[in-house]
């Protein structure tokens, strides 16, 4: 496997960074979840303009143009023959000095990495899974804004492991408000009389790639789609509900907090979206 760091095209044992990146030693940095189908990187575009936000909510300054950062992303998944495949791509601060100013670190790394994907078990996307809501509230705007990708992944990873604890893959995270935020690596979605819903992005929603997508299809389709404040009763009651993620793609959610959600199947406008996106993965996107 070639990964790429700074511009160069490392093997796997070579692929390292020093232990004062402060991309280790604070979590300062930010990343994307990336996939590439059929031989094209999907919404590259989109996960290149996120990962600039992202960098300039920290202000960070990415050593390379959006335009070369599409083109690094491209390469590497050329270099590795990779047609499909997940790719995760890291800006770290860089290498400083011991203590937390980021002003002492000269210049940031760019690391991409382009692997085969691990996703849910296959019998979770016809059957659907259950999930819990956990103790772990979303972190604050005023704290760490969760609309930055950073490398401060704590705060969904301890509701990944109370999540674990239940014996469950995913947890719906509350925002301080008890209103649903999102999942630790997927937005959620209900539907209810033919309608559908999503917190909205001030509920502490990461700003997903496939929400948008998966947004821009249902009003293509005619179902009308909003983005009001949800609780729990909104999700327990809801006819459908499903997850949404550049990892996960669009899974069914048949169980939450041991309420079954409407029938107990994958419902059936969450099965056609299912259709919708893979069709779309298939055609589009940047070739490789
Ligand atoms: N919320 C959070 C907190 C995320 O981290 C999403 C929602 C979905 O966003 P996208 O843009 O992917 O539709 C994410 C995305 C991984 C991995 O390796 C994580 C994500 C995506 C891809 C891979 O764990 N998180």
């Amino acid at each position: 496997m070639k990964i790429y760091i700074d511009g160069k095209y490392c093997d796997e044992k070579n692929a390292k960074i020093s232990v004062f990146d402060h991309g280790l030693l604070y979590g300062d940095g930010i990343f994307e979840g990336i996939r590439a189908y059929n031989g094209r990187v999907f919404k590259l575009q989109e996960h290149i303009d996120r990962l600039f936000c992202s960098a300039k909510a920290i202000l960070l300054d990415i050593p390379i143009s959006h335009a070369e950062m599409m083109k690094a992303v491209v390469n590497t998944c050329r270099k590795n023959k990779l047609r499909d495949c997940y790719i995760r791509l890291v800006v770290t601060r860089g290498i400083g000095t011991l203590g937390l100013n980021p002003n002492r670190c000269k210049r940031g790394s760019v690391i991409i990495i382009a692997d085969k994907i691990q996703v849910y078990p296959k019998e979770m996307y016809e059957n659907g899974m259950a999930i819990v809501t956990v103790a772990t509230t979303r972190n604050l705007h005023s704290a760490l804004n969760p609309a930055i990708k950073s490398l401060n992944y704590l705060n969904n990873i301890l509701a990944k492991i109370e999540a674990n604890i239940a014996g469950v893959e995913e947890a719906i995270m509350l925002n301080s408000e008890g209103f649903v935020a999102e999942c630790t690596a997927d937005n959620i979605f209900i539907l209810k009389g033919g309608k559908m819903y999503t917190p909205p992005l001030s509920a502490g929603a990461l700003y997903g790639i496939t929400r948008g997508v998966v947004m821009d299809m249902a009003q293509e389709a005619g179902i009308p789609v909003s983005e009001p404040n949800l609780t729990r009763y909104d999700v327990f009651n809801a006819d459908e509900c499903f997850l949404t993620g550049t990892g996960a793609e669009l899974i069914p959610v048949t169980k939450v907090d041991g309420r079954v959600i409407g029938t107990g199947k994958p419902g059936t406008i969450t099965k056609s979206l299912v259709k919708s996106y893979h069709a779309l993965t298939q055609v589009s996107g940047e070739p490789i």
